[in-house]
């Protein structure tokens, strides 16, 4: 299991130069919710749509393989080099440090040599497929920024298939087919993704470009190619990011493409090098991969600009009266209320959404009291509550307006209704009593 220690993704100020020259910090410039700003009423705030910095997401999932023992090494096994059935020096052995190949390997550092990475047994059982799951989970809803990246030190499978989840790995989605020959393995026309266009950006493809070639020593990685598909509305150095920033806040088809909680690779058939298997030499064939690359961050529907790792848990740190672990919902003494995602329109700002306490249709405040801004009731004397809908505010515990509430004005006992009288000028605890 890989859980890396507490950490925290704080958004940084990402200028718009920098959000043009290259690719993780193209969506970084909705970094501000707030701004204190001055208008007839005085000093207020100001609200924007805004969203967490994309970061290396692989710092914060859990992984787990299907079947559990397809590790290498236990017990220990020695491996052939797939180019020559002769070389079989590489030992995998569990027990041992310097020999072992564990999960985590696939999310370690890389850049030093040699590479360190994750092995699967070999395939003793053949013809019986080798298939292997490798499951990535966030517990979090979160947004891909770049490709996904996967590197593979045995030679590129023949045949594997890219899953995604949406709802915490209930159901699940093929993202990318990738074989040797499409049409033979998944009956589907090999396509690439630069065949995509705007209208068939959301097309599940089976493609070729990652599985041939014997020559694997010098091309290793698979990708799943997020960067293309944005280019195909923001243009090809993302350039026009008013256009793609449209599509994704009116199209929630394109919106739910990057978005998942689960991601699966599926490996069905390791690479072969050639077209026969040799059966005399089985341990040639086995997977290996020494990186994973995911980029993204959280989704906090444009309502927090900050997404921490508390409790083994990404959790967005949610402003604009929202709650929950995607900002998904209204604070509690906002319930009832409408919530909405915020908007990346208009370019740069965005709109925040808020959700609205009151209107002048369905949302009255009641008892006389006025709908201020849209974001609250201002309330006449004797009424209290979030739409003035309550006579006394010593009926409620946490005091008017409940506990939530800007003016969270602790309410006096009965004993001090005298008090309470005299107070009344001050109106410290009804709201807006003038
Ligand atoms: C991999 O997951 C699929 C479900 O997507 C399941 O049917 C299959 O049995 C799993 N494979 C292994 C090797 O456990
Ligand atoms: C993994 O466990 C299953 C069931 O326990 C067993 O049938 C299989 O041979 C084991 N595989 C390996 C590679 O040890
Ligand atoms: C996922 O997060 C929820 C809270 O949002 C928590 O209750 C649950 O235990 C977590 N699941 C796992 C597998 O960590
Ligand atoms: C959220 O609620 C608090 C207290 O009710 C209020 O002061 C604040 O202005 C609200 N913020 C937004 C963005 O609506
Ligand atoms: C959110 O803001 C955008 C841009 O101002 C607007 O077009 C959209 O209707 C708003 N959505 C809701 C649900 O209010
Ligand atoms: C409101 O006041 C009560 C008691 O005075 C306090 O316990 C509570 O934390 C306050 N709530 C807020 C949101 O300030
Ligand atoms: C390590 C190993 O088993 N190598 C064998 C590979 O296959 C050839 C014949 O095809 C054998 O001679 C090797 O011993
Ligand atoms: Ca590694």
């Amino acid at each position: 299991m890989h859980w890396p220690l507490l950490l925290a993704l704080e958004a940084a100020w990402a200028g718009l130069g920098q959000a043009t020259q290259h690719y993780p910090a193209m969506w970084g410039h909705y970094d501000v919710c707030k701004s204190q700003v001055y208008s007839d009423e005085g000093l207020t705030w100001d609200y924007m749509a805004c969203q967490p910095e994309a970061a290396d997401m692989t710092k914060y999932l859990r992984v787990a393989l299907e079947p559990t023992n397809i590790t290498c090494g236990d017990p220990a096994e020695t491996y052939c080099a797939l180019e020559n059935p002769y070389m079989c020096n590489n030992e995998c052995d569990a027990s041992t440090k310097e020999l072992a190949h564990p999960p985590e390997l696939m999310f370690d550092f890389e850049g030093r040599n040699p590479t360190t990475f994750w092995q699967s047994t070999s395939w003793r059982k053949y013809p019986k497929p080798l298939l292997v799951n490798i499951t990535l989970s966030w517990n979090k809803t979160i947004e891909l920024t770049d490709d996904i990246v996967i590197t593979f030190e045995s030679g590129r499978p023949e045949q594997m298939v890219l899953e995604k989840s949406l709802d915490y790995g209930r159901t699940w989605l093929p993202y990318q087919f990738y074989a040797t020959d499409c049409l033979d393995a998944f009956t589907m026309e090999p396509r690439t993704a630069q065949d995509l266009t705007q209208h068939t950006l959301l097309d599940v493809i089976c493609t070729e470009e990652y599985s041939r070639g014997y020559v694997w020593k010098y091309d290793k990685t698979v990708r799943f190619e997020i960067k293309d598909r944005l280019a195909l509305f923001a243009g090809p150095r993302l350039h026009n990011m008013a256009s793609l920033y449209g599509q994704l806040d009116t199209t929630k088809n394109l919106r739910d493409f990057f978005t998942i909680t689960d991601l699966r690779i599926k490996l069905l058939r390791p690479a072969t090098g050639a077209t026969m298997v040799d059966e005399n030499n089985l341990s040639r064939y086995f997977y290996a991969i020494s990186d994973i690359k995911v980029q993204g961050r959280c989704k906090c529907n444009l309502h927090a600009n900050s997404c921490v790792f508390d409790k083994e848990k990404l959790v967005c740190e949610c402003e604009h009266n929202t709650t929950g672990p995607d900002c998904g919902r209204c604070k509690r003494s906002y319930q009832g209320r409408v919530w909405s995602p915020g908007s990346y329109l208009p370019i740069p700002k965005g709109t925040a959404n808020i959700s609205q306490v009151c209107d002048d249709e369905l949302l009255r405040c009641q008892n006389g009291g006025v709908c201020l801004s849209n974001l609250r009731c201002q309330c006449t004397v004797g009424f209290s509550g979030v739409l003035c809908e309550k006579p006394h505010c010593e009926s409620e515990a946490a005091g008017c307006g409940g506990p939530d509430s800007a003016r969270n004005t602790s309410c006096p006992s009965s004993a001090h209704l005298l008090l309470l009288l005299l107070a009344l000028a001050t109106a410290s605890c009804w709201p807006a009593a003038l």
